[in-house]
């Protein structure tokens, strides 16, 4: 009797972490686990990667990772589904080496770069001044290195990410 009490509360415990995980409002949940079911959302505003990467941090995340193929075809793929009228073909995502140039890392966690997929002759740092944000081309899904700030910087789209909320659940027995 008491084994039974006690596989029906691990099995609700269990089931009450699935449903509580979820998303804030205007942002989707992946697929689980890949990238443990982390929620996206496309602002579909004109902006600097500098203020991108605040209005995601604002939001309590990250402007989005791209640590492998199947994160580069999902981040592209949701773009694309989503961006309406309001964007253009390129998207702003979490990659600098704004902190040592030629070092390329996630805002998500400091991690440096393994994956990467950069078109020809990118990441080129062109220009007076350095180029040190990741702006994703989404009809070849290939990367450029451009300007954060400043003179010539583009304005375009971004993808923010996050971790999947955790809601209080309580179980009345
Ligand atoms: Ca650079
Ligand atoms: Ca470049």
């Amino acid at each position: 009797m008491m084994n039974r009490v006690l596989i029906f509360s691990v099995l609700m415990a269990a089931l009450c972490a699935l449903a509580s995980a979820g998303c804030p409002e205007g942002y989707t949940q992946r697929d689980w686990p890949d990238q443990h079911g982390n929620c996206y959302k496309l602002f579909k505003n004109a902006a600097l990667w500098f203020h991108a990467d605040h209005f995601c941090r604002a939001d309590g995340g990250w402007l989005a990772t791209i640590r492998d193929e199947g994160d580069s075809a999902f981040v592209n793929s949701f773009f694309i589904s989503n961006r309406g009228y309001s964007c253009h073909d390129w998207y702003w995502v979490g990659g600098t080496d704004a902190l040592n140039e030629g070092t390329w890392r996630w805002q998500q966690d400091g991690s440096v770069a393994n994956y990467v997929n950069w078109g020809a002759g990118e990441p080129n740092n062109y220009g007076p001044g350095d180029e040190d944000g990741l702006i994703v081309n989404s009809a070849t899904r290939q990367w450029n290195d451009d300007r954060i700030f400043g003179t010539g910087a583009p304005a375009v789209c971004f993808v923010c990410e996050m971790y999947p909320t955790e809601r209080q659940c309580s179980i009345v027995s």
